[in-house]
């Protein structure tokens, strides 16, 4: 009786898979979001944080996911200075938005009216913006907010043996 219960159990075949983010990350979709609004980086200083964790600073491809992240800024972070930086940059070509993780241009945007600006030709990083209730505005990369770090769910592969 007990040896068919164990060539039961080993004779399972197939992929159990469980999708979740670590704690403290939000999930989304196939993502997890990392608001990080206990420091204050330059853009370059976000990025940097964001790979350190194995995560990269925020690229927003769909509209779906620029509202997730903003209804989440808007309900839970309504203190945050500047709002937060995300992964685009027009730092390589002025006038060119590209992700700076995946090198891919911008194939959504939510810039707010009349922006990006490029104040005083010194504007290259892009951020959720408080001011504009978390459009996007272009700001010089020195200044310090909060930002947001994604990365993909992680998967657990639980696979049977024959
Ligand atoms: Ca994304
Ligand atoms: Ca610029
Ligand atoms: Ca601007």
């Amino acid at each position: 009786m007990f040896r068919i219960y164990l060539l039961s159990i080993f004779s399972l075949t197939g992929v159990l898979s469980q999708s979740s983010c670590p704690h403290g990350w939000l999930k989304n979709d196939n993502s997890c979001y990392l608001f990080v609004t206990h420091v204050d980086n330059d853009w370059t200083e976000s990025e940097y944080f964001c790979h350190m964790i194995g995560s990269k600073l925020v690229e927003i491809e769909t509209e779906k996911e620029n509202n997730f992240l903003k209804n989440h800024a808007r309900s839970e972070h309504q203190h945050a200075k500047s709002g937060f930086w995300i992964g685009g940059t027009d730092a390589v070509v002025e006038g060119e938005w590209i992700w700076i993780t995946s090198q891919a241009k911008f194939s959504y945007d939510d810039w707010a009216d009349d922006f990006p600006d490029d104040y005083e030709g010194n504007e290259d990083c892009a951020h959720l913006w408080s001011g504009v209730n978390y459009s996007w505005n272009d700001s010089n990369c020195d200044e310090r907010m909060n930002f947001i770090c994604e990365k993909p769910l992680d998967e657990i592969l639980i696979i049977g043996r024959k």
